[in-house]
């Protein structure tokens, strides 16, 4: 188990909320990290198409991960959960800012038994150690309700440039799963992708304030690209719609540009969105932001699943 050293910080290849303008840097690294890429091949559920698939589009999607049984039974322990006055109280707990609703709950897998073992299942760490070429541990694990009607959408960004800014992410070598528990539909909040965004870094403008996070988990601000930069990125690569059943999954690389709409509907899109990191790229010293991230958000221990 290795402690990051929050003073130490390797060169800035994404230098980001620097300067008066934002930069389109094309990425230096590999989105899959296979033996040929300075990883190494690990065999796994990902079919040598979905790799490709996931190195072309910075994302693949596994139309059923979990069997109806096991849907429910994460819907339940969810459930359990938002209504945990306890859970509820905790700073890891971040409610919607209008209704008051649970958005999200972070750290979930050292709350839930059954989600610290659905993050080790094959299923999903496996999936990850292929792509990332290595052995992997747990950035960020999180559950966001999206409730009907009102659920806040989050608005463009790249996780990487809030991981590299502000939890000391040296490279986008991190992949994130999200396991949808109710069925995404257009209408209901779905998760959006700009197919291919992840190759190139957007660079944003504006310094990141002292405890940024608690702001921004609730609506992200500092640290979402201009619309320009936006606007070039949609019209060169378009927007995928991830919808999907319950029990579906996207895997997608920490540089991708998405976002998703808030959810007017009657019917919440929930999810179990897990980060795993490489263990060869542990968190750093911020590269641009006052202090690191609270280890709830951004794990500072690398525990390799
Ligand atoms: O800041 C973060 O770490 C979180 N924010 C968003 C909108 N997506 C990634 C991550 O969960
Ligand atoms: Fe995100």
């Amino acid at each position: 188990m290795t402690v990051t050293d929050p003073g130490a910080r390797t060169a800035d290849r994404y230098p980001t909320r620097v300067a008066d303008r934002p930069v389109l840097i094309d990425r230096a690294e590999p989105t899959v990290w296979g033996a040929a890429a300075g990883g190494r091949d690990v065999p796994g559920l990902l079919s040598s198409e979905e790799l490709a698939t996931h190195e072309r589009d910075g994302f693949v999607t596994v139309p059923q991960l979990l069997s109806a049984e096991e849907v429910a039974g994460y819907a339940a322990e969810l459930d359990r959960l938002a209504t945990d006055p306890a859970v509820r109280a905790d700073e890891r707990t971040i409610v919607e800012k209008t209704s008051q609703q649970v958005r999200s709950i972070f750290e979930v897998h050292t709350l839930s038994d059954a989600i610290a073992a659905l993050v080790a299942d094959e299923r999903v760490a496996g999936r990850a150690r292929q792509i990332l070429g290595s052995d992997v541990y747990v950035h960020q694990s999180r559950i966001n309700y999206k409730p009907g009607f009102g659920g806040a959408g989050f608005y463009w960004h790249s996780d990487f440039e809030t991981w590299h800014a502000e939890d000391g992410m040296p490279s986008p070598r991190a992949v994130s799963i999200s396991i949808s528990l109710t069925e995404n539909f257009a209408h209901n909040g779905c998760l959006m992708i700009m197919p291919g965004s992840h190759r190139t870094f957007v660079s944003c403008v504006g310094e990141t304030p002292a405890d940024h996070y608690k702001e921004s988990l609730r609506e992200q601000e500092i640290g979402t690209p201009d619309p320009e930069s936006l606007t070039a990125l949609a019209n060169r690569h378009g927007i995928a719609m991830l919808t999907g059943k319950a029990g579906s999954a996207t895997l997608f690389d920490s540089n991708c540009m998405h976002g998703s709409g808030s959810n007017i509907t009657p019917y919440p899109r929930s999810n179990i969105f897990i980060v795993f990191n490489s263990v060869e790229n542990a968190l750093e010293a911020p590269f641009s932001a006052p202090a690191p991230r609270p280890a709830h958000v951004a794990a500072r221990t690398v525990r390799p699943v």
